[in-house]
């Protein structure tokens, strides 16, 4: 019997992703649950694109939060230094050098539990000055109260990114000082907001299958679903508390990434944290996994990723081209596509 047959794995009509349908994908023989990815990923995209997104930390570490995983956390001494927020004109400077190194959006972090108002007034002069340059916009802030999601948007923000982490019955074995449904109520905030959302999770920090299953699950049966989805490994840092677990087997973050690609079909899925430490071959096997997205330059907010050179050899070698900004009425992009591809590979 073809496992292509098999009705457990196929997209449920109305009842929405149940965790033992989603389970079944991950127990698919690794062939076939490539193939079926990236026939899914072929149906959806351009399978030669990659969208191409650099990252700044614009406040650095100091965070009250204790998330395990968490080199800004203060609670750990992790070495890293904290540094306050960015003036927008040190912002915008790294905004124009992303922008000439190829990066098409721009995504600024920052390591705090929830911003106060007049942070998120900084951060919206900071939104409107990288827009003006042609370049997608995409903030990660933490918890955002009434009001702030509004602000950011009219400042011209097209992403928010606020992650799930986990599995909602992994989660409290990873972050103690908020709560799942804290991010869910974040996430009809930005929504409410009408802006796009960036939502994903890490893999590698112990969890189950099942587990992983369960964070796809929650992702997926949003409505809608998150139209990028970051699916980090877990960079173990020195200092914080899952620095020494045992790492994940390369293959089973491949099929994470390949069972992300087949139940939300029509997302960007991000190949983000833990690139710098894979081969370019497991790199190819993501890409081939349905993988479309990578974060571009040498660092992430404060760990490393690999440097421009090995990304655009990488492209290189891979046929890959960065995707172009979609077309908005009355934006600049044109510039952007024309320094960038299609046709180069990742050409700065
Ligand atoms: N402070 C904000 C928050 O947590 O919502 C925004 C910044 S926070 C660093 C953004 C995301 O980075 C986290 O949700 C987590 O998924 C990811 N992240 C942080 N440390 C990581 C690590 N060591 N390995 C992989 N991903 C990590
Ligand atoms: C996401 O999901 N991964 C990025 C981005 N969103 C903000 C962050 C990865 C951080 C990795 C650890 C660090 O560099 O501090
Ligand atoms: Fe703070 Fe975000 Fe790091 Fe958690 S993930 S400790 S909220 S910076």
């Amino acid at each position: 019997m073809s496992v292509f047959a098999s009705d457990s794995t196929q997209h449920p009509a109305t009842a929405g992703w149940q965790r033992e349908a989603i389970l079944s994908l991950f127990a698919l023989p690794f062939n076939v649950l490539m193939a079926r990815a990236a026939s899914v990923h072929q149906a959806n995209f351009d399978a030669t694109q990659v969208q191409v997104s650099t990252l700044l930390s614009i406040k650095t570490g100091g965070c009250p939060e204790d998330c395990a995983y968490c080199p800004q956390a203060a609670r750990y001494d992790t070495g890293l230094s904290a540094h306050k927020l960015m003036s927008t004109e040190q912002v915008l400077e790294r905004a124009r050098a992303a922008k000439a190194a190829g990066a098409t959006r721009f995504c600024m972090g920052a390591a705090w539990r929830s911003p106060k108002d007049r942070e998120v007034a900084k951060v919206a002069e900071m939104i409107a000055g990288v827009k003006a340059l042609g370049l997608e916009t995409c903030a990660t802030l933490g918890m955002l109260k009434d009001g702030q999601a509004d602000a950011l948007k009219a400042a011209g923000l097209d992403y928010y990114n606020h992650n799930l982490d986990t599995a909602p019955e992994f989660y409290g074995e990873v972050i103690h000082t908020r709560a799942f449904q804290d991010r869910l109520d974040t996430l009809e905030q930005v929504r409410a907001a009408g802006m796009k959302t960036c939502c994903g999770g890490i893999v590698g920090m112990g969890e189950t299958r099942a587990q992983r299953a369960g964070l796809l699950q929650v992702l997926a049966n949003m409505n809608p679903p998150p139209e990028s989805v970051p699916i980090n490994q877990l960079v173990q840092v020195p200092g914080t508390p899952l620095h020494g677990i045992e790492a994940l087997d390369p293959f089973e973050f491949v099929r994470t990434v390949a069972v992300a690609r087949i139940v939300m079909p029509r997302a960007m899925v991000r190949l983000s944290a833990g690139r710098e430490s894979m081969s370019d071959e497991m790199q190819a096997l993501c890409f081939l996994a349905g993988a479309n997205s990578i974060f571009y330059g040498e660092k992430l907010l404060t760990t490393g990723n690999p440097d421009v050179e090995r990304d655009r050899a990488l492209f290189a070698r891979l046929d890959l081209v960065p995707m172009p900004v979609p077309q908005e009425p009355g934006t600049a992009h044109l510039d952007l596509i024309a320094a960038t591809g299609p046709g180069a590979a990742c050409s700065a």
